[in-house]
């Protein structure tokens, strides 16, 4: 039998890379793309490319649909057209802190919108043909129960966002045991990539480290600098995501590199990949990160960035994934990671400054 996925969020950070890894394996993809004023499709225009120009891809391209996580008869629609044997559900309004400002809108998308999802499925006499994979996140554990945690850790979410993807991970696994549905959860920690949106912290980090470092931005304002992640690399993740709809029983895995680290870890080694070495005085909202050879402030905190409730760390147990599904988290170190990070956007403010230059 042929496979056809339906990614909802292919424009996202993990859309993109996890269409990639199915058109590799040889799937038909869908995807899912809301209509915007600009362009949304930036991370996946290589995968998508105009069949009339570009022939010799056709058989990498996605095929993409207008629709929202929003409106359930879109979605029955385009899953009696595509008749998905997969469907992976990463969309959904995916920032912590904006969802205290959209809590309603973020309910409706991340938690609703899976019901939406698993329910026209079900309407749909599908629940025997689509296997269905369920973006949860760590953010459930929130004020953490155990450390480290893992599939069996209870949850206590902290925001609006963890909160609607609580209901996500549960009516996920409702319509498992209700319908004997093929619906699971990946309980994925952070992970980044040179992808990863501008306003997540790596992201916001490793652009600031580019731009201070050819003279384009001062300073980097920055919220908890105490917070603890778990952070893995993207592409890492989204093999796991399809390792886990092809394990043979629907089981819900946690997805971790089983490795801590600060804000300020982070920051310190990202200014480090650009040569500058961060010296941190002050404590709190006094903090700052000096440059060490020239005495310059590059790093102060900003309350504004702080969280009316905050998930102060977080540290995954893979151990399941490891045994059951041979996944291995450490191709991809904490270190590498940052390196990645920051030579990618080395690279593209180095672009922009040579595009700027042409027009002077
Ligand atoms: P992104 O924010 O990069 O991408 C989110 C995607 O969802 C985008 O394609 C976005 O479209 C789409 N989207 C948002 N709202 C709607 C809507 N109402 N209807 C249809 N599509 C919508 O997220 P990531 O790629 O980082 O994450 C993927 C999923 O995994 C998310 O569900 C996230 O919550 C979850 N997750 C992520 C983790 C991480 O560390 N990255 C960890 C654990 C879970 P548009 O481009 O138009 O905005
Ligand atoms: P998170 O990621 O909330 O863990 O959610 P984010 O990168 O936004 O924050 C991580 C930690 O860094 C602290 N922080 C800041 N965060 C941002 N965005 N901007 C800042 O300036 C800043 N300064 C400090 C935060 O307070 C937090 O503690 C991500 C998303 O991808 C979710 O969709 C996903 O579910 C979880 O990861 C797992």
């Amino acid at each position: 039998m042929s496979k056809v996925a339906l990614i909802t969020g292919i424009t996202g950070q993990d859309g993109s890379y996890l269409a990639e890894l199915l058109l590799e394996k040889g799937y038909e993809v869908h995807g899912i793309i809301r209509r915007s004023s600009s362009f949304n499709t930036g991370r996946i225009e290589h995968l998508y490319i105009d069949e009339l120009i570009q022939d010799m891809h056709k058989e990498r391209k996605v095929k993409l649909h207008y629709g929202d996580m929003t409106d359930s008869t879109n979605l029955i629609r385009l899953i009696r057209e595509i008749e998905p044997t997969e469907i992976y559900n990463l969309a959904a309004q995916s920032h912590v802190q904006v969802s205290f400002e959209v809590p309603e809108y973020t309910a409706d998308t991340d938690g609703i919108g899976t019901l939406r999802l698993l329910e026209a499925v079900r309407f749909l006499g599908f629940e025997k043909k689509t296997k269905i994979y369920q973006a949860s996140t760590s953010e459930l554990y929130g004020k953490v129960q155990e450390v480290p945690q893992s599939e069996t850790t209870p949850f206590y979410p902290r925001s609006p966002y963890a909160v609607a993807k609580m209901y996500g991970f549960w009516i996920t696994k409702n319509y498992r045991e209700a319908y004997d549905m093929f619906a699971v959860n990946g309980i994925l920690f952070n992970h980044e990539s040179e992808r990863r949106g501008e306003t997540f912290v790596t992201r916001k980090i490793t652009l600031a480290v580019a731009r201070i470092k050819s003279g384009k931005q001062k300073k980097l304002y920055l919220g908890n600098m105490d917070a603890k992640r778990d952070w893995g690399y993207a592409k890492d993740y989204v093999e796991c995501m399809w390792l886990i709809l092809q394990y043979d029983k629907p089981e819900d895995f946690v997805i971790a590199t089983g490795e801590m680290h600060t804000v300020r870890e982070f920051t310190t080694l990202a200014f480090k990949e650009a040569g500058i070495e961060l010296e941190w005085q002050g404590t709190g909202i006094d903090e700052k990160g000096v440059d060490k050879s020239t005495g310059k402030v590059l790093v102060e905190v900003d309350p504004k960035y702080f969280r009316p409730t905050e998930v102060e760390q977080l540290l995954g147990d893979p151990t399941k994934a490891k045994e059951k599904l041979g996944w291995n988290p450490t191709n991809t170190s904490f270190k590498e990671l940052v390196k990645i990070m920051v030579k990618s956007d080395m690279k593209m403010v180095a672009k922009e400054e040579r595009i700027r230059k042409s027009f002077d």
